[in-house]
């Protein structure tokens, strides 16, 4: 950081410099300074643009009016040596001196043509690996001096098309949209490859319903008021209003606005495709973050990336349920760009924080520079730190010996307030809450021992609570901290020929640092912690964080089932001796992240969510099943099984990046021409769905939209009838704010629970649980007031994995 800031501080007092020397009394009066530094991008030599306009830009186009005296000049950063020459249209060259040292500078001052000329500019020896660029004076097509052309007749020309590319770079346009010529691909907003053409077909069809009459009009409509009109398709599903910040053309001046208004218009084809890696477009700004963000900013940022964005997009940032967020994939984004994609999420299932309310404006653009740095390495954690950790608050021998409740245990709901620290003890009877139990920071699950007495309650902290459900108002007898970035645990639930398993152990997974860790099932005493860094199933590269996600018991075998999501190995783990456990890997798919069993409970299905793939393991042989295609992204939480009429046994997954749910064949002996292959697909009308849930008892099958980006459809949940799923039965919103948010069974499977996801300082909106009759689908109560309620856990049904 120190070197970085360094420089900067020499170059602000090298242009303090230029400034005074371009003021002395004989000099003839200079309109325009430009300084340049030389860099390197991509393994390539370019020019850096260091102040004003240019700052950042890779081989800038300097502009100047015809006839203006300007001065260049060049800072050595301590890359070699370097030169600047100036090539006229008559062929006149100008050369600055030649400079080797670092921070050592050369000035070039000089007049430009009096009419409209395209000037190159090199370095004599670095020109061949990249350092060049241009210098266009007044306005001029395709790199030849000439008379301007009326600026409604003109095609867009150079001079056009630079600006336009510069104006988009600086708006971080990229970062969403896909823009020929212009660096990076972003999909979250439409692909406006073909824009121009779309435009008019748009107008002449009637679809449109903004002011604008011409193409052109339509374009500038869409940058200075984007939600005028929405463009009916997003790559993640519908547009939604309110992604494009409004904001953004109080940045552009008139001229840029109309360079990127006739860029577009002339998409597809126009000059766009025969913009070269030299021009603006293919400029990436320089890493600014480092030299912007002050400490105290630094740490915010660190900490409010490792609470709200390492679980999607990785503690190092390589990305996973989210895309990778390494500088060299943000850094072309640039910080407009990314604080724009924090705000107002995306359809894809980024939530929209800005929106929200949960971070400012200002904190977006933090969280942007943040981004565009290198991640800070975060701490290992031993098997001895976990130790220390342990806290046995209340010994075997002085806990019941039976149930001290008259109510009925085994319907209890455990349920996560999220960003309260805690889980509520329902009671699926009566919907009193028997007691509220402080967990880890933003509880994530639980899971019960296999005889239901023990709920496990893991919080993204890495903190395991252990709560006896046996105790008259249930209680933590044991506390653990296994890591400190977690999302999973389980427990042993095999009883068999091979042991009785049952509550001897449980097993917790970690984000960071990458590993899983094996603990005493009544106590948690920590008592083997294994790795899972390794070597990816396709390229067999080495990834330092392959973040362990969900784990599952196997009621066939001693065995749990452990998913290893970046390298996307399949682990069964033998727990008969947990000391010594034996790992069989079994190669699956990149990126696996939660799932469940099938109704016979033989097979373990697992998204591979960014694969877009499910992948299919047979617990009583231990291998693979199947590899299925599927859509954009499933999120199946531990998915929902049901007969359909027509294809028999399937196991059904939502999906965060479109709306439709998908349903897999899942009997191999009774139907095995479906078995392992999407056999229905049922639409939703949004996407951005988490969770999924049906009981056998059930006709029907309940899916969210929690993560929509219309607030409207993500509190809306809908049922999709067994007898007919070609499509959705019934939607409808829970309530009047919030999100809907994963469903559950009582007991007996003749309620559903869905949550009302809320705001944990918004009063009388912090959240609620919605009780429906899952025979009538109508309303049967609310527990009001709860913060952020989220995931729900039946102990029957979690013992029984009933889904
Ligand atoms: Fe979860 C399950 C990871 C965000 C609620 N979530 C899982 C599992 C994983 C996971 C690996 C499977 C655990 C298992 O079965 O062993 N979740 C992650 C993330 O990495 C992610 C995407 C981002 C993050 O920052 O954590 C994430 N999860 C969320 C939420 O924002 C949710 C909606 C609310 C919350 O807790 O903050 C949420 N996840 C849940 C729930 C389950 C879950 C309720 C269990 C579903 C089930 O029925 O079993």
């Amino acid at each position: 950081m120190k070197s970085t800031q360094l420089i900067l501080i020499g170059l602000a007092f090298l242009l303090l410099t230029a400034i005074l020397a371009a003021c002395g009394g004989a000099s003839p009066v200079v309109n325009t300074e430009y300084i340049l530094t030389p860099a390197l991008r991509e393994g390539k030599f370019v020019f850096l643009g260091v102040n004003g306009p240019i700052n950042g830009l890779v081989n800038p186009a300097l502009t100047a009016e015809p006839g203006e005296r300007i001065t260049v000049m060049l800072v050595n950063s301590g890359e070699g040596k370097h030169n600047i020459v100036f090539v006229f249209p008559d062929g006149k060259k100008i050369t600055s001196d030649t400079i080797s040292k670092k921070g050592e500078t050369t000035t070039l001052t000089f007049t430009v043509p009096s009419k409209d000329a395209s000037i190159a500019y090199y370095d004599t020896e670095h020109e061949k690996l990249g350092m060049k660029g241009v210098l266009l004076v007044g306005k001029v097509q395709t790199g030849q001096a000439q008379e301007p052309a009326a600026a409604t007749e003109k095609p867009a020309g150079l001079y056009d098309k630079e600006l336009a590319l510069a104006a988009f770079q600086k708006g971080g346009c990229t970062a969403c949209h896909t823009i020929p010529g212009a660096a990076g691909a972003g999909t979250i907003g439409p692909d406006l490859s073909q824009i121009g053409q779309q435009v008019k077909t748009r107008l002449e069809g009637g679809e449109y319903t903004g002011m604008a009459k011409t193409v052109e009009d339509y374009l500038l409509e869409s940058i200075q008021n984007p939600d005028a009109f929405t463009a009916p398709q997003c790559p993640g599903g519908p547009c939604g209003k309110g992604l494009m910040p409004a904001s953004l053309a109080q940045m552009y001046s008139q001229n840029e606005l109309d360079a990127m208004v006739k860029y577009l218009a002339a998409l597809p084809g126009g000059e766009a495709a025969t913009v070269t890696e030299t021009g603006a477009g293919a400029s990436a700004p320089a890493p600014q973050g480092e030299a912007m963000l002050s400490d105290e900013d630094f740490a915010w940022a660190r900490q409010t990336y490792f609470e709200r964005c390492a679980g999607c997009h990785g503690t190092l940032r390589k990305g996973a349920t989210g895309p990778a967020l390494t500088p060299d994939k943000t850094q072309p984004k640039g910080t407009i760009g990314l604080a724009a994609i924090i705000f107002n999420g995306t359809n894809r299932g980024m939530p929209d924080w800005g929106k929200q309310g949960i971070l400012t404006q200002a904190q977006t653009e933090t969280m942007a520079k943040f981004l565009q740095m290198e991640p800070p390495a975060p701490p290992e954690m031993s098997l001895q730190q976990m130790k220390d950790s342990w806290q046995l608050l209340r010994p075997v021998t002085e806990r019941p010996t039976s149930p001290q409740t008259t109510r009925d245990w085994q319907n209890y709901f455990i349920v996560t307030l999220r960003d309260a620290g805690q889980v509520a003890v329902i009671d699926g009877d009566t919907y009193e809450i028997v007691s509220t139990v402080d967990s880890g920071y933003a509880v994530h699950i639980t899971r019960m021992s296999a005889s239901g007495r023990y709920a496990y309650v893991i919080g993204r902290d890495g903190r395991l609570a252990m709560i006896d459900l046996w105790m008259e108002k249930p209680e933590v007898v044991a506390r653990v901290q296994t890591c400190y970035d977690a999302r999973s645990v389980e427990v042993s639930k095999y009883n068999g020929p091979e042991g009785d398993y049952r509550d001897k152990y449980a097993i917790t997974g970690c984000y960071w640092p990458p590993h899983f860790a094996i603990l005493d099932g009544q106590t948690l005493e920590p008592l083997k912690v294994v790795s899972s860094r390794g070597y990816t199933v396709t390229t067999g590269e080495y990834h330092p964080e392959p973040r362990v996600a969900s784990i599952l018991a196997s009621h066939y075998k001693p065995e749990w089932i452990v998913n290893v999501k970046e390298t996307g190995q399949i682990w069964i783990v033998n727990y008969t001796d947990p000391m010594n456990p034996t790992v069989k890997m079994i190669n699956a798919a990149l990126f696996l992240h939660d799932g469940g069993l099938d109704a016979s409970h033989r097979y373990f299905l697992v998204a591979a969510n960014q694969s877009n793939k499910i992948a299919v393991v047979d617990l009583k042989t231990g291998s693979l099943a199947g590899i299925v295609d599927v859509g954009a992204v499933p999120h199946p939480g531990r998915g929902a099984n049901w007969v359909d009429p027509e294809f028999g046994p399937v196991w059904s997954t939502p999906h965060l990046g479109e709306a439709s749910v998908m349903s897999i064949g899942t009997d191999p002996l009774g139907h095995a021409a479906n078995a392992w292959k999407t056999v229905r697909e049922t639409e939703l009308p949004g996407s951005g769905s988490l969770f999924i849930k049906t009981h056998p008892n059930s006709p029907w099958i309940w899916v969210d939209m929690t993560l929509n980006s219309d607030p409207a459809l993500a509190r809306t949940i809908c049922v999709i009838a067994k007898s007919d799923p070609t499509k959705v039965h019934k939607c409808w919103e829970i309530g009047a704010y919030g999100r809907a948010v994963h469903f559950e069974y009582n007991k007996d499977g003749t309620e559903v629970w869905v949550s009302l996801w809320g705001a944990a300082d918004k009063p009388g909106e912090t959240g609620e649980i919605v009780v429906y009759d899952d025979k009538t689908l109508e309303e049967k109560a609310r527990i009001k007031d709860l913060i952020t309620p989220t995931g729900k856990f039946n102990v029957y049904n979690t013992v029984n994995d009933i889904y």
